[in-house]
């Protein structure tokens, strides 16, 4: 629910507008020009309050600028990994062993671009500008998950994202669909649909590469070995070192730490790995009956380090695809800015009287 349909609202903000469909501001709110007369600590006391009830913060309710920051930060590094997230698995996409796999391929990464419309829509509610993320994703200044930055080498590597990489972003945004900003939360909803059909698709081609060859079940299991820390670090820094999450928790964007996430994603994946006949390469991996949990060792934070200073095995080549993508499509841009121009135009003429209308 929004703060604007929360009656505890200050009195002297007045009604605020309706949300709009996710990505959207709603029309104008009734009483917004009364929200700069409202005094700062009673803004800021609704707005700690309408978090702590788990309403929903809207794109046209008042927010601390520290909250707005954060939340474009965290949208536009979820935009940007969707938008490079196309790449490791793209690399299949003219090599799929089989029509039905080409297709599903295919679907599953145009799902990933609309998961990065969606979210840049998400940002722009926050007044951030699509044109300067992309500029600031293709000069290296904004962070995209570090899962993208490793190599896919083999059709198994496909399976695998799916089961693993899905996997982990399902654990980590299904709890966001409850995150304090609005649109995000709504985003989030469709996405994690669109996530779990990814999952299981990946989950799918495994179990019948298990079920073929050996030297398909030996792929499986090099791809699953390659990929099973860099999925536990797609969590974040472990909880001491991160920066962001005690601020985040309190503001109820995230609603799990790092931690948390990680060994939900463990417990879940452990049982999956043992059903697909793959072995997990953690020495440390064992269930602890005192706990009710799985134990497990941790990621090098050291490589995860270099990974999100953007000096990983194919930082550098992801940034290059997406800049030379971008530079590629800018014909595309133009001719749309163009068309909107003229439309603008032809309605603008289409509104006056017959005779102001010029010609030309
Ligand atoms: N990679 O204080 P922390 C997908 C950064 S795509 C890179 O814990 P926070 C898919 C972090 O941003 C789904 N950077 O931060 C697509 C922060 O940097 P700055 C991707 C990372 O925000 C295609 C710093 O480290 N999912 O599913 O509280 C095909 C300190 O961290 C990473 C999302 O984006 C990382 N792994 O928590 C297949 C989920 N981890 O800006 C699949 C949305 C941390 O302070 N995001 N950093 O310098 C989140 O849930 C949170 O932002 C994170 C980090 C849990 C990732």
């Amino acid at each position: 629910m929004s703060a604007a349909q929360d009656s505890s609202r200050p009195p002297d903000n007045g009604p605020a507008g309706q949300p709009g469909p996710a990505g959207q501001p709603g029309p104008a709110a009734a009483g917004q020009s009364d929200i700069g007369a409202a005094n700062p600590d009673e803004l800021e006391r609704f707005f700690e309050e309408t978090v702590a009830r788990d309403r929903r913060i809207e794109p046209r309710d008042w927010m601390p600028d520290a909250y707005r920051k954060t939340m474009v930060r965290q949208i536009a590094q979820h935009a940007h990994s969707e938008i490079i997230g196309m790449q490791p698995e793209g690399n299949w996409v003219t090599r799929a062993p089989s029509l039905r796999r080409k297709a599903i391929l295919l679907a599953k990464v145009q799902d990933e671009a609309g998961h990065g419309l969606y979210l840049y829509s998400a940002a722009e509610t926050l007044g951030a500008d699509r044109a300067d993320l992309t500029d600031r994703l293709i000069t290296g200044k904004q962070k995209y998950s570090s899962i993208f930055n490793y190599p896919t080498l083999t059709f198994a590597d496909v399976g695998v994202i799916g089961w693993l990489v899905d996997g982990a972003a399902i654990c980590n945004q299904v709890p966001l669909c409850r995150s304090s900003y609005g649109p995000y939360a709504r985003a989030m909803i469709r996405i994690c649909k669109e996530e779990s059909f990814h999952q299981r698709q990946g989950y799918e081609l495994l179990m019948t590469m298990m079920r073929g060859t050996d030297a398909q079940r030996e792929m499986v299991q090099d791809a699953a070995d390659r990929w099973w820390w860099p999925s536990l670090m797609m969590f974040g820094p472990p909880d001491a070192d991160s920066p962001n999450t005690e601020q985040s928790m309190r503001w109820r964007i995230k609603r799990h730490t790092n931690d948390d996430l990680r060994q939900r994603f463990v417990d879940m994946t452990v049982p999956q790995a043992e059903a697909l006949g793959v072995t997990l390469p953690d020495p440390d991996l064992r269930w602890n009956q005192e706990r009710q949990h799985y134990d497990f060792g941790q990621p090098d934070w050291a490589e995860f380090k270099r990974i999100i200073s953007g000096n990983g095995p194919c930082n550098a080549q992801r940034v290059a695809n997406r800049r030379a993508a971008h530079e590629a499509g800018a014909w595309v841009r133009d001719a749309a800015a163009a068309h909107a121009a003229k439309q603008a135009r032809v309605s603008r003429r289409g509104a006056m009287p017959a005779g102001l209308r010029s010609e030309a």
